[in-house]
């Protein structure tokens, strides 16, 4: 709910001619879909975080830069860099300043509900953005999707439950099945199983939220999915680079 006055207020602060005139309106897009199924690298997004609903403070003082470069170093397939201000702490800044020191894609984390955030997303440089199921009809889904891809963006689509897939449509190139249950943020990678066989084949499969263990990933992996989303139990340590690297080994 917040988000609407948010996104109402940057419109008149910063209309779309302005943010169309970005240099990364005209840079192509990293395909996500590509690069998680690239066989040399490990299948993870990693994602920057600061802060949670659900733990408070993470990593509030982290550098973007530090952190994204040594994501990537430690062998991640792409990153998520976390926007939304009111409940995680983040900025479009954030996303920015990962973009200029990396080529990999990158996820826009936030919470979309209208076009005005899918260019946006564009010119901050970001190259996929998120569709969270639970907070959009089928129509919104399929509109919004089809925006990002007439920008060129890639899109994710989040489901918390199988039934969530009815609202899919055809530019939808990513699902992600968040494991963490929304009403006791209780969490289970089971979610992802479960949900796994209503999944069609053409969408790259990505199970999302409280993996800490690499033999989740051999577990998920086993099951089919091809993409694995880390925040939390990077971020929570002092360097969370090094827990990366010592993840992915
Ligand atoms: C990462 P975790 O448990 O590893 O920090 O989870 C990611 O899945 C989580 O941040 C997330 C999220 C979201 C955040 C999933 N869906 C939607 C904001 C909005």
């Amino acid at each position: 709910a917040h988000k609407k006055g948010e996104v109402a207020k940057r419109k008149e602060l910063y209309p779309v001619k302005l943010l169309e005139q970005s240099i990364y309106f005209d840079t192509p897009a990293v395909s996500m879909r590509e690069y998680i199924r690239r066989p040399d690298l490990s299948g993870i997004i990693a994602e920057f975080k600061r802060r949670s609903p659900s733990k408070g403070d993470i990593n509030p003082y982290a550098s973007v830069e530090r952190v994204t470069i040594g994501y990537m170093q430690a062998g991640a397939s792409a990153l998520s860099v976390l926007t939304d201000e009111h409940f995680f702490g983040g900025k479009n800044a954030d996303l920015t300043e990962a973009r200029k020191n990396n080529f990999c894609p990158i996820l826009r984390k936030d919470f979309i509900i209208d076009e005005y955030q899918i260019i946006e997303a564009r010119s901050i440089g970001a190259d996929v953005i998120l569709l969270i199921a639970e907070c959009l009809t089928a129509a919104e889904v399929k509109a919004l999707s089809a925006t990002a891809h007439e920008l060129g963006l890639e899109v994710l689509m989040e489901v918390h439950s199988p039934d969530q897939l009815e609202k899919l449509s055809e530019h939808i190139d990513l699902v992600g099945v968040n494991n963490r249950n929304l009403k006791d943020f209780t969490v289970s990678i089971q979610h992802s199983i479960d949900a796994l066989p209503a999944i069609p084949d053409q969408v790259v499969k990505i199970s999302e939220s409280g993996i800490n263990d690499p033999r989740s990933i051999v577990e998920l992996k086993e099951a089919g999915f091809e993409g694995f989303l880390i925040g939390e139990y990077f971020m929570q340590a002092d360097e969370p680079e090094l827990r990366a690297r010592e993840f992915v080994q």
